[in-house]
């Protein structure tokens, strides 16, 4: 009877065993060697590996083996130290190659070690800054994914493992956003299984993709940790860069913190930085996206009044923030709203944040001796849902929310998105609004970012500047950039449109949002009307004189007129004559 019961047993196990196998436990030969690459099935979500994977032993699994032919491709030292590498002959070809579908060189990350060192481009100073170590607040990491390069991925979880201090880093949360690449699903479970820590890894499954900001949402509730860290899925971290954003959240609670942010990049994996001297900080255009600005004077010397320590590491407030590296306390990021669950995709959360968190009395503040590395790509490697402009319409649902009467500058430069039917309803997040009792965008603008330039304020006059005696206005022709370029003269439009939004100030220049109108002087007139950044040159060149419908550029003492215009690009200063037709403009508001 015995040997019968053990026979039996024996069989019922054997069966079971043999249930649990997946599909593929003895691939052929081409299945197999695509297992190998990560690319063995058709959808993941359906063969997670199963519990009794770990039981077998560790070589039977494909997994492993593909894990360890991965491994066996990386190079001791390559790109240690965060120096650019270059593939040569078939390897270089295959990253070209990938790099143009992905704008990111996959091949060369894959040869890099998950725990390649990016160097300390911190300030010296930092290295001897003083932290509670043992009592910091503790950590959630959240990493939010897409389909991205798995080698990539892992690497951003190896960075922080080794970079951020151990103790205070209690959880990494890894959400997959609906990825559909294999090498995403079992294997990435068992990779975290069997080489990360116990406890301290976990992948969060979303079942289908429901974009950036609602995966960021879906981390956050599941995290346990005091402060909560985002990051993209293709981060690496300098040596401590935790340790100062979360002591800065011990001290306040409501400050949100954002690292210095030094570019990787994305063909030849370099580690590069401006310098510990200086750092931009976050700020916004008109249009609704966010950009870089150099740090304001008036912040230093805030810094200087404020601060305790050495200026150049002390925190710096930032109007903005980019949006996808940041530590906050984790209670604060609930009551001070998370994020509108109802934007899709990508883009628009973070200028949304932003607003909210400085008007609703919080503070956004760059941490200098924190430091993280973000692998800027020139294209999105993924398409939007519905091919939908999400950017556009989440960030015409942060300006109903946020930005009041200045909304109407918004719509100026997004006309299109006026009346866009995905918009959707806000009430909910108005309704935060009041309940927070958050200060207008008045209030934000004049204390939190009076660098920013307001087209119709502190102005003689803004809109088109159009000729009188022909159908001609100033056109920016939509080259709103920090270098200089022409200005022309096209035919105005029939409503406002942005390369026409000009205002000429109370001190006298002409400009758009970014740059300001100036003349480029050749041998004889008439000269060119180039746009530059503001007050870059001397401030003489940059004014003009608006009278009797002349504007008079103060230095040569030339007027804009379009006689004998050459090309619709080319706006032109001639000398001055109060007879000529072709020098009057007028300015539409
Ligand atoms: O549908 C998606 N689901 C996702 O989970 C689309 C993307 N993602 C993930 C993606 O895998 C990545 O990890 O979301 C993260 C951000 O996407 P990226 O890296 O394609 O975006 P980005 O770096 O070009 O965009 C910046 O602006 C975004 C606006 O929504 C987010 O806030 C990003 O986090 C943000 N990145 C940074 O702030 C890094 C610094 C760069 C700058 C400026
Ligand atoms: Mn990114």
């Amino acid at each position: 009877l015995i040997i019968f019961i053990l026979v039996a047993l024996c069989f019922i196990l054997y069966s079971k065993v043999q249930q649990n196998s997946p599909a593929d436990e003895n691939p052929s030969p081409p299945a197999r060697a695509a297992a190998l690459r990560g690319h063995g099935r058709d959808s993941y979500h359906e063969d997670h590996d199963s519990e009794n994977e770990i039981a077998r032993p560790a070589t039977q699994s494909p997994y492993e083996l593909s894990i360890q032919f991965d491994l066996q491709k990386q190079q001791v030292g390559l790109g240690d130290k965060g120096v650019a590498v270059h593939l040569t002959g078939a390897a270089k070809e295959r990253g070209d190659a990938i790099y143009k579908k992905i704008a990111l060189n996959e091949e060369l990350s894959e040869q890099l070690m998950y725990n390649r060192t990016v160097g300390d481009h911190r300030n010296p100073l930092c290295a001897a800054q003083k932290y509670d170590d043992g009592s910091l607040p503790s950590a959630s990491v959240v990493i939010i994914f897409f389909n991205e390069p798995y080698s990539v991925l892992l690497r951003t979880v190896h960075s922080t493992l080794s970079t951020c201090n151990e103790k205070a880093l209690k959880e990494i949360i890894l959400v997959d956003d609906g990825s559909d690449n294999p090498e995403l699903g079992g294997k990435l479970d068992y990779y975290v299984r069997t080489r990360t820590p116990p406890g301290k890894v976990t992948v969060l499954r979303l079942k289908n993709r429901l974009g950036l900001i609602r995966a960021r949402l879906a981390g956050a509730r599941i995290a346990t940790g005091d402060v909560l860290i985002f990051l993209d899925a293709h981060c690496e971290g300098n040596i401590g860069w935790c340790e100062p954003l979360l002591q800065r959240i011990k001290e306040s609670r409501t400050s949100v913190l954002v690292p210095i942010i030094d570019v990787i990049d994305a063909s030849d994996f370099q580690y590069s930085t401006n310098g510990y001297k200086s750092f931009q900080v976050g700020g916004f255009q008109w249009n609704g996206h966010f950009d870089w600005i150099n740090l304001p004077e008036r912040e230093k010397q805030r810094q200087r009044r404020e601060c305790r320590q050495e200026r150049e590491i002390c925190p710096a407030y930032s109007p903005t923030m980019a949006g996808g590296l940041f530590a906050m306390d984790r209670r604060y990021f609930w009551e001070v709203g998370s994020y509108d669950e109802q934007m899709d995709g990508w883009g628009g959360e973070n200028l949304e944040m932003s607003f909210r968190i400085w008007q609703c009395g919080g503070t956004i503040e760059t941490i200098p001796c924190s430091r993280v590395g973000h692998i800027f790509r020139d294209f999105h490697p993924y398409k939007f849902p519905n091919d939908r402009d999400t950017h556009g319409i989440n960030t015409a649902r942060m300006a109903l929310v946020w930005m009041d009467e200045y909304i109407n500058i918004f719509f100026l430069n997004r006309p299109d998105l006026k009346f866009h039917a995905d918009i959707g309803d806000v009430t909910h997040r108005v309704m935060l609004r009041k309940k927070l009792r958050c200060k207008s965008f008045e209030w934000y603008l004049k204390n939190i970012y009076p660098e920013k330039f307001v087209p119709n304020q502190e102005v003689q006059g803004w809109g088109k500047v159009r000729a009188l005696s022909a159908n001609l206005c100033l056109d920016d022709l939509l080259q709103n950039n920090e270098k200089p370029y022409n200005a022309g003269l096209y035919p105005c439009g029939k409503v406002l449109q942005k390369s026409q939004l000009f205002s000429f100030t109370n001190s006298q220049v002409l400009r758009n949002e970014l740059s300001c109108a100036t003349v480029q002087h050749s041998e004889s007139p008439p000269y060119r009307v180039v746009m530059v950044p503001c007050m870059e040159n001397d401030e003489f060149n940059e004014q003009w004189k608006y009278e009797a419908q002349h504007l008079i550029h103060s230095n040569t003492g030339m007027c804009l007129d379009h006689r004998g215009l050459k090309s619709l690009d080319d706006a032109q200063v001639a000398p001055c004559d109060s007879h000529s037709e072709s020098q009057r403009w007028s300015l539409e508001h």
